[in-house]
């Protein structure tokens, strides 16, 4: 056995023996417990980046774990391969966005490769390609035949200068991010997935998820937004278009006195019917049509308003008339587009109120302060005693918004409501790389689903992009179809699925893939739900939602028994690094710079360098460290290590140079360690002991994900082994070792399994038991008081006899001392505990 661990050959040598004798390919048929272990999948971006690397390692200390503890694994891997960064790069680079992605994914492949991850690679797939898409398309129809996918105008962002649609995320400060033009909002018929079916059952399932992070279930709980409202109907002064009444919706009906205005959306039909005599209207609603669609662009755009002139009757004072406006903050796709102003307690009004010098009426106490008249610039939102409210003052804001409902429905002005602040999941995007929309526009006969025989849709390879839009549309006969029902001329939808759409049900692909449907229930069922699925939190919301969703959905057409995609789930923190500054503001990279006492400064030139903070790993910062060159260097297991070793995996890891050599430098003495099996006879009770408080330890550790306290307790088993005597308890304290580092160090446990002799890989090894024997201490220590004062501690046998607890305490220097001679008066003795001495 060689002296010095050489993972540079070890590494290779094992990822191809796993491969070749496929040790991680999972077996359905397995009468083995199920364990379906899974990372959130990556995007092909080009390179593995930390981050990766700490998420992936940490699923694959489960997966093995779980392995060695008899289970049959599914630890797949794949690739969310759609999406924008594609067609960028199509744009910039004039490469094909497959082939761009296909390059990116052999790349990222192999580095994981390296990483010796215990993956089933046959089931690896990648949602760009057809044998996945067409089954997602296969699944949109099913839904779409179940009623669960609609059509609905829906707004858009608008690039005049490109004439195309732009995605949230390219429209910066309101304009396109390649014309630098103005956006526009424009209504468009799009696609939706009717999400808000399930809303109740999404938010009563949170409760049952108690493998999940709090955190997360409360931002899912808030995404939803279950709240009590009123709806209901103000008189107008002058009918409008035969309307004399206006339905607003408000969660906050206990304000209703501190009303000052009304307000309805642009596209509200009250402001169209104003805009359709008055062209000043009109002028300011195509205003409010500029800039972006986002709620964060709604939110920080200037609150605009046009006065119509037109008053509404307070509810409870037909004389009391508040004027209506059109504002550019009230959306026409929630509640019912209308709302009223409450300055004093809402900041959008209150910023609304302050520029048309509007009233600011207070109606629910600060503190002492119960002013009608409200002159201050931030709005109270807190709860407190009703005030200047007639029959509502002195009550508290929830009493007082049952209160004015119970009034609304009994004097029939209005009604409660259950209101969600979950919209329908709009689905369609005007875009190239994504899975196409399986549908046909028939003039006669309507939208229509491609007949499933005719699936997978196919993208075309044959793009231009050197014209901005969506390049299907452009496409000179790709949408050409006859239709399918009656053969008259028709149009293939050109809009694709959002890529939520891709990772909304890849875990159920993962988990059976046939050739002619989407999954197979049956073999599906075998491993769903997903046991523990690790992931970035950013992912809190959105994909888990659309996940939880589109599993409830299929549930409900009968495809899937589960509802609940993730039995448990974890997020794990970031991998930060500290960040280097030239002093002109430039930033270097961590190999641009070196350390120059205290100082660092930049290798080539020698300028000094300024230490930044430490940061998530990001390009713009150029804090980054690429896994590949660490491990040529260290080794896939020292570079694993680290990542484990070093803080709690929910918190950030702070990459450090010291911490990936600390982590080499514990391989090789691992290593030396398993070098110095001696033979020997002989048993050590105290290493028996500790040998096996560490497999108890560390099987928790690993089960709670807490590995960086597995690591701790290996550290400490390793320090024991090597103080201990040769004997055959520390010949088996290091096989046994070798088997509790095997998930984490994997390469180097196979070589050392090998070298110690021992039969067949470690990867199929059982996990070691721990004996309960040997868990409980048998010493105790015994705190040893005077007069109840505690004098000092003696360590006893578990269970001694009062008589020789009271002679060992006697027996303590301290005590004598203390004593000084006095005889005591009495002795208790609490067994395995405490001896007082009463002097
Ligand atoms: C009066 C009021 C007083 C309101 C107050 C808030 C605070 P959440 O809770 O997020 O659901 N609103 C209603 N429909 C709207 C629309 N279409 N566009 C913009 N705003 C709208 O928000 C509900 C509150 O948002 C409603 O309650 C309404 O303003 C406003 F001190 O009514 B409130
Ligand atoms: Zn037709």
């Amino acid at each position: 056995m060689a002296s010095r661990f050489n993972p540079q050959a070890v590494d290779s040598h094992w990822q191809k023996a796993w491969k070749d004798s496929q040790t991680f390919a999972a077996d359905t048929s397995s009468a083995k417990p199920k364990s379906f272990v899974l990372e959130m999948f990556p995007y092909p971006s080009g390179r593995i980046h930390m981050g990766h690397v700490r998420n992936y390692t940490m699923g694959d200390v489960l997966a093995r774990y779980r392995r060695m503890t008899g289970h049959e694994v599914l630890h797949p891997m794949g690739w969310d391969a759609f999406g924008m960064p594609a067609e960028n790069a199509a744009m910039e680079k004039k490469v094909h966005p497959g082939e761009w992605t296909r390059a990116n994914i052999a790349a990222m492949r192999s580095q994981l490769k390296r990483l010796g991850f215990a993956l089933d690679w046959t089931r690896e797939l990648a949602t760009c390609e057809p044998d996945y898409y067409g089954q997602e398309q296969a699944l949109f129809l099913d839904l779409f035949a179940a009623g669960l996918v609609y059509r609905k105008e829906s707004a858009v962002n608008w690039d005049p200068v490109d004439m195309t649609v732009l995605a949230n995320e390219q429209v910066i400060d309101g304009k396109g991010w390649r014309s630098g033009a103005m956006v526009e909002r424009r209504k468009l018929s799009q696609w939706f997935l009717k999400i808000t079916d399930f809303a109740d059952d999404l938010l009563a399932g949170l409760d049952e998820l108690d493998q999940w992070p709090e955190k997360v279930r409360l931002m899912q709980e808030n995404w939803i937004g279950k709240s009590r409202g009123l709806r209901f109907r103000f008189t107008l002064n002058e009918p409008i278009t035969g309307q004399s009444q206006l339905q607003v919706f408000t969660t906050r009906p206990d304000t209703i006195f501190g009303a000052s205005f009304v307000a309805v959306a642009p596209d509200h039909p009250l402001a169209e019917a104003v805009a359709s005599k008055d062209s000043a209207a009109a002028d300011f609603i195509a205003q409010c049509q500029a800039g972006g669609t986002s709620a964060a662009d709604i939110e920080s755009a200037e609150k605009l308003g046009f006065d119509t002139g037109l008053k509404a009757a307070h509810p409870f004072q037909a004389e009391w008339e508040l004027p209506v406006y059109i504002a550019n903050f009230v959306l026409m796709d929630y509640g019912t587009g209308a709302v009223f102003g409450v300055p004093a307690h809402d900041q959008r009004d209150l910023d609304f109120a302050r520029k048309y010098g509007l009233p600011v009426r207070r109606v629910v106490a600060d503190g002492d302060e119960t002013d009608p008249d409200y002159a201050g610039d931030e709005a109270f939102s807190g709860d407190g005693p009703l005030v200047n409210s007639r029959f509502l003052d002195g009550m508290d804001v929830e009493s007082a918004k049952s209160a004015v409902i119970t009034r609304a429905e009994e004097e029939g002005w209005g009604e409660g409501t259950t209101e969600w602040r979950l919209r329908d999941w709009g689905v369609s995007r005007q875009r190239y790389w994504g899975t196409p929309i399986p549908i046909i526009h028939c003039e006669d006969c309507g939208p229509i689903g491609v007949p499933k025989d005719q699936l997978p849709i196919v993208l075309p390879d044959d793009i231009d992009f050197e014209t901005p839009g969506n390049p299907l549309d452009r496409h000179p006969t790709w949408s050409k179809i006859d239709c399918p029902e009656c053969g008259k001329a028709a149009r293939r939808e050109t809009d694709t699925l959002d890529t939520f759409v891709d990772s909304s049900w890849y875990f159920i692909r993962f988990a059976s893939q046939p050739d002619d449907q989407p999954f197979d229930k049956a073999e599906a069922e075998a491993w769903l739900p997903v046991g523990q699925y690790i992931g970035g939190v950013e992912h809190a919301i959105l994909h888990l939602l659309y996940a939880r969703f589109v599993t409830r959905a299929l549930n409900r057409i009968g495809r899937l028994d589960v509802k609940e995609p993730f039995a448990g789930l974890f997020t794990q923190g970031m991998v930060t690094h500290e960040t280097y500054q030239m002093a002109d503001g430039s930033w270097l990279s961590p190999d641009e710079v070196q350390r120059d006492g205290a100082d660092w400064v930049r290798i080539e030139g020698g300028e000094p360098v300024k230490t930044g903070r430490i940061e998530k790993m990001s390009k713009s910062k150029k804090n980054v460290v690429d896994p590949d060159p660490i491990v040529d260097q260290y080794g896939a297991d020292a570079v694993r290590w680290f990542m484990l070793s070093d803080s709690p995996p929910e918190r950030d890891l702070e990459w450090s140079e010291n911490g990936i050599e600390g982590a080499w430098r514990f391989m090789q003495r691992l290593w030396r360690l398993i070098d110095s099996d001696s033979e020997a006879s002989g048993e050590d009770a105290t290493l028996d002991r500790k040998l096996h408080q560490t497999i108890a330890g560390v099987s928790e550790d690993i089960e709670a994900l807490s590995f960086n306290k597995a690591v701790a307790k290996i550290y400490e088993l390793t320090n024991a082994i090597e103080k201990a005597d040769p004997s055959a308890s520390r010949d088996t304290a290091v096989h046994t070792l070798v088997r509790l580092v095997a998930p984490m160090a994997p390469h180097l446990a196979e070589q050392a399994w090998q070298d110690m002799g021992e039969s067949g890989m470690i990867a199929d090894a059982d996990w070691p038991d721990a004996d309960p024997a040997l868990l409980v201490e048998d010493e105790v220590t015994i705190a040893v008081q005077i007069n109840g004062k505690l004098r000092d501690t003696v360590s006893a046998a578990k269970g001694a006899p009062k008589a020789d607890l009271e002679a060992l305490a006697l027996g303590s220097d301290k005590v004598q001392r203390q004593l000084d001679g006095a005889t005591p008066k009495k002795i208790i003795v609490v067994p395995d505990r405490l001896v007082n001495i009463v002097a």
